[in-house]
């Protein structure tokens, strides 16, 4: 479970009301920050004004940060803010996300990087050939690929048979900025006093380059950031890291039970240094931590964390009677080792008892990067092939097999475009299919005034036979704001959450959790309770105008100022319906003094005709026609629903009507009316 901190700082004058709407972070510089340290950055965004920004709230533990008060008189386009920024020394290193509440909202993801060598902030003037910037080894030196054929330029002294790794931590965070439709493929290069290029690296860490290089001998060396196409932007901002401490850019095994020391082979210039070792943490999931060989640690590396009993690949095993056997349950670590390596797995299972099988390797948005696009095969043991997959999660295949009869079956694993490498490492888990689900929530954000409300659209995905009741509650929101009580039949895979403020709740922000449970039984019968974390869907421009999406860790509720649309009334608010039936829901919307532009209203979560959210239980919909939902500079609307003939009958499922108020051509606000209960009867 992830926990937040958060630190408060005095609130800003009050600026011009505004539209409600949320600051869209495009970078932070420097973009990294020295753990043990405090230190300024600077965060621009776009859209949304930062002036009431009043609070950070950071990914995560040991990392905390205030908003900084400007020395200029606010004013209602302010679209930097500087943040103090304290990173406790035992800090998690890597990529954090925080999110910046003012009294608008609350902003986008921004990303700052936690780093574990002195920082060297952007220099005013960019560097050039003639004047590189000298920076320090190991060092963390932050940059922006500002424009067109812009190169930076570095130098730093280094000795001969040194080994140094330089890398790049940029395009990795760019899908996460919201309207960052142009991404950077930086390039890094070192060049000798003589300016001859000794090494040269693109794409490492998907478009970041990560460069190895030994020193050939002792002098001052030039290291040049660019675009690979000689692109760039003023958003554009990057982490170079340079290095003479191992690095492990990729680590064998990837798996690991709780607990366990067990010996570890890196892939970077950490290889060949020691007798590495990984000690799992107790947790089980996707984890980080470093090797070690004595003093000598690394870059924290990915693991995972698993119960079940481990095996490695054993070579050859590149035909199904070669196969490498593995426990059920169980688990295998392995790697593409070159160019059409096929890995084969002999399991034996029981006819009718389902078996999940799944790859842990890359997937966007976790640790787990590994350079395999993985393909799986389940085959009979003489090779006919059952049942593939290639992407279950993210990239990563996995699938549920259900044996014909009881014997041995074979697994087969490969990339899907035949590559392969020491960096295609993988998890190969095989592990009874057990009754489960997971959860969505979208919006990622709420926003509501005083007495204002906002809509939750929550989404389960009931697997492996789970069939039953989802109970969903949200922890952490701010003083005075609340949910209306959500249980998800088991006839509906969606549910609808009312966020209220109340009429006097303060401005204030809080990360929040949505947390679903259920009871299921596992394979054995034996009941279990299940409780899951909602991802949030956190939406992002589309090039064209479309609602892109990814999964985010943190969820935010902010109590703003006012409202644009103070209030959605509803009449009636408890409407039980025949087969067959049609009912009227009058809708009155009270505006906020200020808001006199177009509202549209909807029951469902829709955009550009792609649906995202629809609460209303199964056979009951929108008759269009008999519907005003396009209320203009109005504020009087009805929106008629419909059971079909077949609807099954259903009690108190809560829908809501929204009011949506448009911030640009693509981003919308949602304000709901309380809950309307919907019941179907015969
Ligand atoms: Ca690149
Ligand atoms: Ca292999
Ligand atoms: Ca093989």
């Amino acid at each position: 479970m992830r926990t937040l901190s958060c630190a408060l700082v005095l609130l800003l004058a009050p600026v011009a009301p505004a539209q409600i709407s949320f600051p869209m972070v495009t970078h932070v510089s420097p973009a990294a920050v020295q753990r043990g340290t405090t230190a300024e950055v600077t965060v621009e965004c776009r859209t949304s004004s930062l002036a009431g920004a009043y609070k950070v709230l950071v990914e995560g533990t040991g990392v905390t940060a205030e908003v900084l008060p400007t020395k200029a008189p606010a004013t209602s386009n302010q679209l930097v803010c500087k943040l103090k920024v304290t990173v406790a020394a035992q800090a998690a290193l890597g990529v954090r996300e925080f999110r910046i509440a003012s009294d608008l909202g609350v902003s986008s993801l921004g990303q700052l990087l936690i780093a574990d060598a002195p920082v060297v902030a952007e220099p005013a003037v960019p560097s050039t050939q003639a004047k590189p910037l000298a920076v320090p080894v190991p060092s963390v030196v932050c940059g922006r690929i500002r424009a067109l054929e812009a190169v930076d330029y570095y130098s730093f002294t280094a000795k001969a048979g040194q080994v140094l790794t330089l890398e790049v931590v940029c395009a990795r965070a760019q899908d996460k900025i919201h309207d960052l439709q142009k991404h950077a493929d930086p390039l890094v290069a070192v060049f000798d006093a003589d300016g001859r290029e000794l090494a040269a690296a693109d794409d490492g860490y998907f478009a970041d380059p990560v460069l190895t290089f030994k020193v050939p001998k002792d002098g001052t060396y030039t290291a040049t950031v660019r675009d690979a196409k000689y692109d760039g932007d003023p958003r554009w901002a990057y982490a170079l890291s340079v290095t003479d401490a191992p690095r492990a850019v990729y680590s064998f095994p990837l798996a690991a039970n709780p607990a366990a020391k067990v010996k570890a082979k890196p892939v970077g210039s950490a290889a060949g240094r020691g007798e590495w070792e990984l000690t799992a943490p107790n947790e089980r999931g996707v984890r980080t931590v470093p090797l070690r060989a004595g003093a000598l640690e690394t870059n924290p590396v990915p693991v995972v964390v698993t119960n079940v009993p481990l095996v490695e690949e054993a070579e050859p095993n590149d035909t199904p009677k070669h196969a490498t056997r593995v426990p059920l349950p169980g688990g295998a670590n392995g790697r593409i080792g070159a160019r059409r390596d096929l890995d084969h797995y002999a399991f034996s299972a029981k006819k009718g008892q389902p078996v999940r099988i799944e790859i842990f390797a890359r997937r966007f948005g976790t640790p787990l990067t590994s350079q395999l696009d993985s393909q799986i095969d389940v085959m009979s043991p003489d090779g006919k092939i059952l049942v593939s997959n290639d992407d279950l999660n993210g990239k990563d295949a996995g699938l549920v097999f259900t044996p014909p009869a009881d014997g041995d079956y074979v697994v087969r694993v490969r990339d899907l475009n035949n590559k392969g490498g020491d960096g295609f490492v993988y998890y190969l888990e095989l592990d009874f299919a057990r009754p489960d689900f997971a959860l969505k929530c979208d919006p990622a954000k709420a926003m509501i005034g005083p007495g204002s409300r906002t809509a939750w659209y929550v989404q389960v995905a009931r697997t492996n036979g789970f069939a039953g009741p989802v109970k969903v509650e949200v922890h952490g929101l701010p003083p005075g704001v609340s949910v209306n009580p959500l249980t998800i039949p088991p006839t509906m895979t969606q549910g609808l959450l009312v966020v209220s403020a109340a009429k006097d709740a303060k401005v204030d922000a809080s990360a929040v959790e949505v947390i679903g449970t259920a009871e299921a039984t596992d394979e054995t019968g034996k009941p279990v309770t299940l409780s899951r974390t909602a991802l949030a869907v956190e939406e992002i421009y589309l090039p064209g105008g479309g609602r892109g999406r990814f999964d985010a860790g943190m969820m935010a509720v902010a109590v703003t100022g006012p409202s644009d649309l103070i209030e959605i009334r509803v009449k009636p608010t408890r409407v039980t319906l025949k087969p067959g039936e049609e009912v009227k829901i009058e809708v009155e919307v009270a505006r906020g003094p200020k808001y006199a532009k177009e509202v549209t209203l909807d029951v469902l979560l829709r955009h550009l005709g792609s649906v995202y959210g629809n609460p209303l239980p199964p056979g009951v919909t929108i008759v269009d026609g008999k519907s005003k939902t396009l209320l203009g500079t109005g504020s009087v609307g009805h929106i008629t629903l419909k059971a079909a003939a077949d609807a099954p009958e259903c009690t108190d499922v809560p829908i809501c009507v929204q009011g949506f108020v448009a911030i640009n051509f693509v981003v919308k606000i949602g304000y709901a009316s309380e809950v309307i209960s919907l019941s179907v009867k015969k």
